[in-house]
């Protein structure tokens, strides 16, 4: 392990991971643990970096457990967490996007992690952001390692959430429970540095992330609650809003949690054997928690993300989330009883 404090290329001395880590009395076991999700993630960030150099882009002809084509990409950082996460001993299991199953880890590892491995694929090939994002709970004594009871636990019960954003830097933002707070990259040094601590998000804002070409499929509630934002100050709720919409949930919740915004992914009816998009265990849960311990708030269209009891691997749940004031509002609109 580095030491705590590391000179970084700007010139400055600042707290890596790790020491960030011991500072909050994260337990030994789940910190090697990170350390494994930190090294396939710089891995993965090599990668992306290299790009069409690498001989990561593109698709292959397989299709995951969801139906979606597997890109290249998502395949090798499924594999590199895959391999390094299950020679961490305090694995018990894994569960990833790109499994269709739960994979057992060592029969004594105190902890379960659940990863999509590379969220946002559609902007792999077109050199726009991606991410890995991550779920960690203590493994359940009485359940089989191989189980996906396992994971059945309520978002609450996360040890540690966290997103690794492959952008123009690569920026590591997690939670241990005790604040939301963002690291970036020294490439130089390989070392996550502390570059935004206890980050806050406004509970205000004027900047909404949806894709809009689903309009036609949501429920008219949410219909006239995006109207009224793109009414703007002609509307009656009296001031303009400006959209963004990055098709990678990472990017998307990393704008939210940067400068304040909401993000919705609601329910629609285009297939009804699959009434909303974004997955629960690995993308909804770990976000909730990022975003509710930097003050933001996250649900879906009836209840807290964080308190849905899951009921399978897979499962998809709707998402709204962002400034709090803004979240309370949508939530009003749609007629969610808080
Ligand atoms: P992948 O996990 O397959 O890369 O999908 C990304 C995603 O689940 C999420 O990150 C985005 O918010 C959403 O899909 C984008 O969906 P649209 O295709 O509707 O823009």
């Amino acid at each position: 392990m580095q030491s705590g404090f590391v000179f970084c290329t700007a010139g400055k001395f600042m707290i890596n991971l790790f020491q960030h880590l011991r500072d909050e009395t994260v337990e030994a076991p789940l910190v090697q643990l990170l350390e494994s999700v930190i090294n396939a993630s710089k891995e993965i960030a090599f990668r992306v970096r290299q790009g069409a150099l690498a001989g990561v882009l593109g698709s292959t002809q397989d299709e995951n457990i969801q139906g979606e084509t597997q890109k290249h990409l998502d395949v090798i950082s499924n594999q590199l967490l895959k391999d390094l996460l299950l020679a961490c001993p305090h694995v018990r299991a894994i569960a990833s996007e790109e499994e269709d199953t739960v994979v057992a880890g060592n029969t004594t590892g105190e902890f379960i992690i659940a990863f999509d491995p590379l969220d946002g694929s559609s902007n792999i090939d077109i050199n726009g952001q991606i991410g890995t994002i991550f779920s960690i709970y203590r493994a359940q004594q009485n359940i089989a390692a191989n189980d996906e009871a396992q994971f059945h636990q309520q978002g609450t019960q996360q040890a540690c959430a966290g997103y690794v954003l492959y952008g123009p830097s690569t920026l590591l933002v997690i939670t241990t429970g005790k604040g939301t707070h963002a690291f970036t990259l020294d490439a130089t040094q390989g070392t996550f540095l502390l570059t935004a601590k206890n980050i806050q998000i406004p509970v205000d804002t004027k900047e909404f992330a949806i894709n809009m070409s689903n309009q036609r499929f949501w429920s008219e509630n949410m219909r006239g609650y995006i109207n009224d934002l793109v009414l703007g100050e002609s509307g009656q709720r009296g001031k303009n809003f400006n959209m963004r919409w990055n098709a990678a949930m990472v990017g998307d919740v990393h704008r939210v949690i940067s400068r304040g915004g909401i993000f919705l992914y609601p329910s629609d009816n285009r297939n009804p054997k699959q009434p909303a998009k974004l997955r629960l265990l690995y993308e909804a849960n770990p976000m909730a928690l990022l975003i509710e311990n930097a003050g933001g708030k996250a649900w879906n269209e009836h209840q807290r993300i964080l308190d849905i009891q899951p009921q399978a691997l897979h499962e998809r749940v709707a998402v709204i989330l962002g400034s709090e004031n803004e979240v309370e509002t949508c939530l009003k609109y749609i007629g969610a009883k808080q």
